[in-house]
């Protein structure tokens, strides 16, 4: 039986691909596999029948013959177990795709997050452009970083794996900051991941619900 996945029933994105179920969809799409997809409303998200799924009323979440899961990265990690698409056979190779989704997630997102929701939150206080430039500081360093790393490559570690998609997805939060534009190198890299079929496909469907719900 096809996997239902949850998303927003009106993305406050406008369809940009950046909520949390587009990782979700381009890892099931890169996998070739068919999905169902139910919407949500806000206040849905925080009633007790999506509480069950999800503790903390939020999406995406994934359900497949009995198996419910929710966190982004644990269901990419859980497709990407069962199609070797997504991770490579060979053991050292493939512990190193599942390093770069933890270093996605867990050194590359925090001052992207940390950024956005300043932006958010914080936007009229006085010391906000201040905050805002520390945050950027240290989002610069972890691009450069990452940037070096990359150099002339294609992808993180030899082809093209969960890593790079949760790498990609994290670094797309970007869009619009004019701070991915200062790494050449990242922002192919972006384009390179944007440009997969398989990417494509999961933006234009997660685009149509906004389109249809405008
Ligand atoms: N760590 C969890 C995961 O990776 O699954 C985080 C899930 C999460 O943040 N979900 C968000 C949510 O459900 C949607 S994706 N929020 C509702 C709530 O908490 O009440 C985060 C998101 C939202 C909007 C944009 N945007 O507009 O650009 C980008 C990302």
């Amino acid at each position: 039986m096809a996997a239902t996945i949850t998303a927003f029933e009106r993305s406050p994105d406008r369809g940009r691909g950046l909520a949390r179920d587009m990782p979700v969809r381009w890892a099931l799409e890169e996998a070739g596999q068919p999905y169902d997809v139910r919407l949500l409303s806000f206040s849905a998200l925080k009633g007790s029948s999506h509480r069950a799924l999800n503790p903390f009323g939020q999406i995406p979440t994934y359900e497949e013959d009995g198996l419910a899961l929710f966190e982004s990265g644990a269901i990419v990690f859980h497709i990407a177990q069962r199609h070797a698409v997504l991770l490579p056979e060979d053991a050292d190779a493939r512990a190193r795709a599942i390093a770069w989704m933890f270093a996605a997630l867990n050194t590359v997102e925090p001052p992207i997050f940390e950024r956005s929701l300043a932006g958010i939150l914080e936007r009229d206080e006085p010391w906000h452009e201040q905050r805002q430039r520390v945050l950027e500081g240290r989002i610069r360093e972890r691009l450069s970083d990452l940037s070096s790393r990359l150099g002339g490559a294609d992808w993180l570690d030899s082809g093209f794996s969960a890593g790079d998609l949760l790498m990609i997805s994290v670094l797309r939060r970007l869009k619009g900051a004019n701070l991915l534009e200062e790494f050449s190198a990242l922002s192919a890299y972006v384009a390179r991941g944007e440009a997969r079929p398989a990417f494509k496909r999961a933006f234009d469907a997660q685009l149509a619900v906004f389109t249809a719900a405008s």
